[in-house]
């Protein structure tokens, strides 16, 4: 990491680049040296830095996008490898998780949405529910494995007659955070609108009432606490994506 040493600017993005540099290592092929040569930018400055990871993350957008197979699935595991307590999360402490009357809430739709009548909890326990049992890894550097149940997003968009051919799904939270996916991830099959955690109701911590859950996905691109979905064309981007974070996100 000489590029980066000492240099307080670079700390903001320092995770970025240890886990870009994995990357590059891991394939046997650059050192982060070589990522200023590769982008034809001098690593001189925070500015720098943050012009030369946005084309390497833009890239590895495409990169990713281009290698997700939908129909691979991700590792499961039994009951007795879950992770207890199972982490909290967010970009605020505990002290500030927000909770909603379950009963008022609403999903709100809009886009390209045939049917973009708001839903409630009870309506989407009556579509089918899928638990599954997977891995969820932080970027910040931690994993925990844990029980997710709840509607199969594919089922979910299907039944509103979101136009499957868009590019982007994206997801406001109550919390304001905001993320968006692309429409592969959202069909995958262990893509799901997880409304019960282990053997009950997703607890406040982790997102009630609803959120999406994705073991393709790295934490950040698992938004709790969701408020509203858009089906779209033009990228939504997302809270930690605009602070630098890879867009696709995969795990
Ligand atoms: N609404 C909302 N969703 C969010 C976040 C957040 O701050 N707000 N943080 C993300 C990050 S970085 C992680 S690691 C996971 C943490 O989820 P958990 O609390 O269930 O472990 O939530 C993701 N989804
Ligand atoms: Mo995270």
């Amino acid at each position: 990491m000489s590029a980066t040493g000492g240099r307080p600017a670079y700390d903001a993005v320092r995770p970025e680049l240890l886990r870009i540099e994995r990357r590059l290592m891991l394939r046997g092929a650059l050192s982060l040296g070589a990522l200023s040569m590769l982008t034809g930018c001098r690593l001189d400055d925070g500015n720098a830095v943050d012009t030369a990871l946005a084309a390497v993350s833009r890239f590895n957008d495409r990169v990713q996008a281009a290698l997700f197979d939908p129909g691979r699935l991700a590792a499961t595991f039994p009951p007795s490898a879950i992770t207890r307590p199972f982490p909290f999360n967010a970009y605020y402490g505990m002290d500030d998780i927000r909770t909603v009357d379950a009963s008022a809430w609403r999903l709100e739709l809009s886009g390209l949405v045939a049917d973009r009548r708001p839903w409630s909890l009870a309506m989407l326990r009556q579509l089918p529910q899928r638990s599954q049992i997977t891995r969820h890894i932080c970027v910040e550097g931690w994993s925990a494995i844990g029980q997710w149940s709840g509607v199969p997003f594919s089922v979910f968009l299907r039944r509103i007659g979101a136009d499957l051919r868009a590019r982007y799904v994206g997801f406001t939270c109550f919390d304001d955070y905001f993320t968006s996916i692309d429409m592969a991830t959202a069909l995958h099959p262990q893509t799901i609108m997880a409304l019960d955690y282990g053997d009950g109701p997703l607890p406040p911590a982790y997102g009630a009432p609803m959120k999406l859950r994705m073991p393709t996905k790295l934490g950040y691109k698992n938004p709790k606490y969701v408020a509203a979905i858009t089906v779209t064309n033009r990228n939504p981007g997302g809270y930690w994506e605009k602070e630098g974070y890879n867009w696709f996100g995969g795990s």
